[in-house]
This record gives C-alpha cells, sequence and structure tokens, in this order.
C-alpha cells in the first residue's frame, strides 16, 4: 500500500475527550472515528487491525473443530420471552418495534437464538456433540461507555455454544474451549490469565474470565505470579484428547487467579508473599457452563443412546474481538505510540523513502515493496513528499514492528536500514538482506 493513495487520517493533536492510551492512540493513528456515544467508525487502518484478530479467532476456533456461521443483529423478543431474558435483562437491552408493532431487540448475545436453531433442528444424541459460533456485532446500552472500543455500545463479539448430551461432555467442551482461547491470546502476543469469575446474567456456575494485565484495566485482580510465566509455545494440543485438555485446564487454574468480583482474602493469603501480585486487568473474553438453563425452557432436547429425551447441556464462550483492539495497544505502547505484535499487526512493515523524487530511491523503495509483496506480506511505503522527521513519527505512532529506512546516503553504499519498532535498534544492510529478514520474521 502506498501512503500517499491510503486514508490515514492521522491526529496531531491529543484529543481531550480520550482517558486511556489505546482511546488516543487509536484516534491519533486514524483507526477509528466516533459515530455516537459508544458506537465507532473503523477506519481503514482499525479495519485492517480488526480482521486481523477476527482471522486469528476464526483459525483457531477452527482448530479446536468449532463451527463458523452467522446470525443476524436484530432478534424476536419472543424467543427471548420463552427463556424470561426478555424483562429480566433490563436497560442494557435496545428495544426496537417494527412498522407491524412487533418488538425486536438488538441483540446483546445469541443463547436464544442459536437455542431456537438447535431445536429446530437437532434430535437426536448422534447430533452432538455440536459446537456453533459466529463474530457479530453487538449491543448493550452500557450506562457509561468509555476507553473508546474497550468498553463501547456497539462492540464486535465471537459467541460460541456448545451442545452435548451430558454434564461430562460440556465440560470437554469447557476444556477446549480454555485451551483454544490461550492459543488465541498467544498468537496475538497477548498474556491472558483466566480467572474464576461471576457469571451475571448469562447464568451458570462455572465460568472463567480472561483477564490481560493492564493498569487502565477495569478489573482489579489478584493472582499467584506463578501463572503469568505459563506459555503454551509450541505444544502439540490435540482437541480430541479429553485428558490432555483438562490436565491444560488444571495447569491455567490451579495457581490462585481471580477478579474483584470473586476474590478470596484468605485462599490469597496461602500463597507465598512473594508470589501475591494485585494489579488491574482487561476482560476479553469469558466461557461458561450454564447445563439447561436454556435448553430446558426452551425445549431444547435431544433423544439419548437409551431412547429418553433430555434437555442438551450447553455453554456459552465469549471473546471480545473490538476490546481486544484496545487491549493490545494498552499492553503494547510507548510515548511515541503503538507498537503491533507480529501475530496483528495491519501492515507487516513500513517502508521509509527519505527522498521521495530522487530516482535510486524511488526505485530502491519500489524494488523492496514489491519483493516483500511477493512473499505475501502487506508493506505499507511512505511515498509522500514529507520531511523525515513526520514519517518517522507517523511510522512510530502508528506502531509497524519493522520499518525499512531507505536514504540516499545508504543507497550509495548498498545499505539500508531495518528498524525495530519494540527496540528502537536500526541495522545496517542491503536492500535483499532487509527483505529476507522481513520474510523470515514472519515465516514468508
Ligand atoms: N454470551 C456470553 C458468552 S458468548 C457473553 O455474552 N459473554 S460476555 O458478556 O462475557 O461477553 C464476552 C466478551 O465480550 C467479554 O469478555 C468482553 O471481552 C466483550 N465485551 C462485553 N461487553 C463489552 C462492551 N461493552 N464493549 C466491548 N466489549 C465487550
Amino acid at each position: 500500500m502506498r501512503l500517499s493513495r491510503y486514508f490515514l487520517p492521522v491526529l496531531k493533536e491529543t484529543p481531550a475527550e480520550a482517558q486511556v492510551a489505546s482511546h488516543r492512540l487509536m484516534l491519533r493513528a486514524g483507526m477509528i472515528k466516533q459515530a455516537g456515544a459508544g458506537i465507532y467508525s473503523w477506519l481503514p487502518l482499525g479495519y485492517r487491525l480488526l480482521r486481523n484478530i477476527e482471522r486469528i479467532v476464526h483459525e483457531e476456533q477452527q482448530r479446536a473443530g468449532h463451527i463458523p456461521m452467522l446470525m443476524p443483529t436484530l432478534q424476536s423478543a419472543d424467543l427471548w420471552r420463552e427463556s424470561g431474558r426478555y424483562d429480566a435483562y433490563g436497560p442494557e437491552m435496545l428495544r426496537i418495534r417494527d412498522r407491524h408493532e412487533r418488538d425486536l431487540l438488538y441483540g446483546p448475545t445469541n443463547e436464544e437464538m442459536i437455542t431456537d436453531i438447535f431445536r429446530s433442528h437437532a434430535s437426536s444424541y448422534r447430533d452432538l456433540p455440536l459446537t456453533l459460533y459466529h463474530i457479530q456485532w453487538k449491543f448493550r446500552d452500557e450506562v457509561r461507555p468509555r476507553f473508546g472500543v474497550m468498553r463501547g455500545r456497539e462492540f464486535y463479539m465471537k459467541d460460541g455454544y456448545n451442545f452435548d448430551l451430558t454434564y461430562e461432555d460440556a465440560m470437554a467442551a469447557y476444556d477446549r474451549h480454555m485451551v483454544s482461547y490461550l492459543r488465541t491470546y498467544e498468537r496475538m502476543g497477548l498474556k491472558a490469565i483466566p480467572m474464576r469469575a461471576d457469571s451475571g446474567p448469562i447464568g451458570g456456575d462455572d465460568t472463567h474470565e480472561f483477564l490481560v494485565l493492564a493498569e487502565t484495566g477495569e478489573s482489579e485482580v489478584f493472582y499467584d505470579a506463578a501463572i503469568a510465566d505459563l506459555r503454551l509455545g509450541d505444544r502439540a494440543i490435540d482437541y480430541d484428547d479429553r485428558a490432555g485438555l483438562r490436565a491444560i485446564r488444571e495447569e491455567w487454574t490451579t495457581p490462585y487467579a481471580r477478579t474483584d468480583e470473586t476474590h478470596d482474602e484468605s485462599l490469597f493469603a496461602q500463597i507465598p508473599e512473594d508470589r501475591q501480585r494485585v494489579s488491574r486487568g482487561i476482560e476479553v473474553g469469558q466461557i461458561f457452563y450454564f447445563g439447561t438453563k436454556y435448553s430446558e425452557p426452551m425445549g431444547a432436547t435431544v433423544s439419548g443412546p437409551d431412547g429418553q429425551v433430555v434437555p442438551v447441556h450447553m455453554g456459552s464462550h465469549g471473546i471480545g474481538v473490538s476490546r481486544l483492539a484496545g487491549a493490545l495497544i494498552e499492553a503494547n505502547h510507548d510515548e511515541a505510540g503503538i507498537i503491533w505484535p507480529e501475530g496483528v499487526t495491519p501492515f507487516h512493515c513500513g517502508i521509509v523513502n527519505l527522498r521521495q523524487g530522487d530516482g535510486d530511491c524511488d526505485a530502491a523503495c519500489t524494488r523492496i515493496e514489491a519483493a516483500l509483496a511477493a512473499k505475501g506480506l502487506d508493506p505499507l511505503y511512505d511515498d509522500r513528499d514529507e520531511r523525515a522527521g513526520a514519517k518517522f513519527a507517523t511510522m512510530d505512532l502508528i506502531g509497524l514492528p519493522w520499518r525499512i529506512t531507505v536514504g540516499p546516503r545508504g543507497l550509495k553504499s548498498g545499505k539500508v536500514e531495518l528498524t525495530s519498532r519494540r527496540t528502537g535498534e536500526s541495522e545496517e544492510m542491503s536492500p535483499e538482506a532487509a527483505i529476507d529478514r522481513v520474510g523470515a520474521i514472519y515465516g514468508a
């Protein structure tokens, strides 16, 4: 992509309304524009990020055997009357009436709709186990939308629903979700800790939230430092191996980790003092097991192997896809701007031409751009007629992890500069070496 032809409306001034770094930086880097309280347009750079986050979520869900689909944003109130949540949900639900005086709502979550789909089309234990998910916009009329996309009213969420014959099967689904979530966050370069949680309006007993540690997080968190060192790394994961998944769940849930909602001082005090941590966190996902809470009132049943008709065991599992955009920045930024982890970066590499219009510089940049594209990478080439300082400031602000700088002096000795946004370190090398290095970083 050529910056001169792109739409990157960066702001010079720090927007006064933004209280946290991620909100400030998303506005300054031209990633989002507020459309209303807690409602945002995703400008091209923000949209690329959102798509990358979404792609990783899709890949990891499907790796775990979960099946993608898409449900609408508008739902019929009648379905929610069946579960009893139409009245229970309260003012957070956006209620709408159509021209035929039918009550609709903008979905805050989809338990009712997916249960209706299931009961219409599945009737036997042979249809199980089944996990369906979608990534779709949600609306919750939060009292205090704030921190940009982190607590929006309209937000983008992955929500998945498992249907199982028995409690044991549903627990296997729970474990599978936990492991797939750990993998998802790790691929994004995030450390997200599962913490025992409260189930709120979704219901159920077993539930964990995933929290990214950040000073600006909305929840206070208490944990054993041992959990922060755990990594899945490149372990091979077999999603059919129930015992293996359970072992990973235990590894991640045995050390103490809770939010202020479920914190227990006396249990916390049992952790060796040098490992006790109190911090803040951003909730980027939550998994729930709620048994037959929806299947029973809504008649989502199957006939078991013995011919008996029983309600299915269910759980639901959410990832805050749009909130992750903010959480990623909270965990990865400095004074100058964003620092994208390679797994999610909207462009793989920036190319800065220090002397636009100079034949050699222009030709070298074009060659580097084409070579990176040939490797399947997306570079962002700053081909504007701007001062070097302004180009560097833009690159630092938008946070691409690698930058190749091309200038007339270096080119005379056949060199360009490769700079890491995270460390700030630069190295001189031939254009070919820089292309190979960037390619290798992304496994291209
Ligand atoms: N049905 C269940 C699981 S699919 C559910 O709705 N869970 S939830 O309420 O915990 O939401 C899932 C995730 O969506 C949260 O962990 C959070 O990351 C994100 N989320 C929730 N509310 C908002 C909001 N107002 N703005 C941005 N993201 C949100």
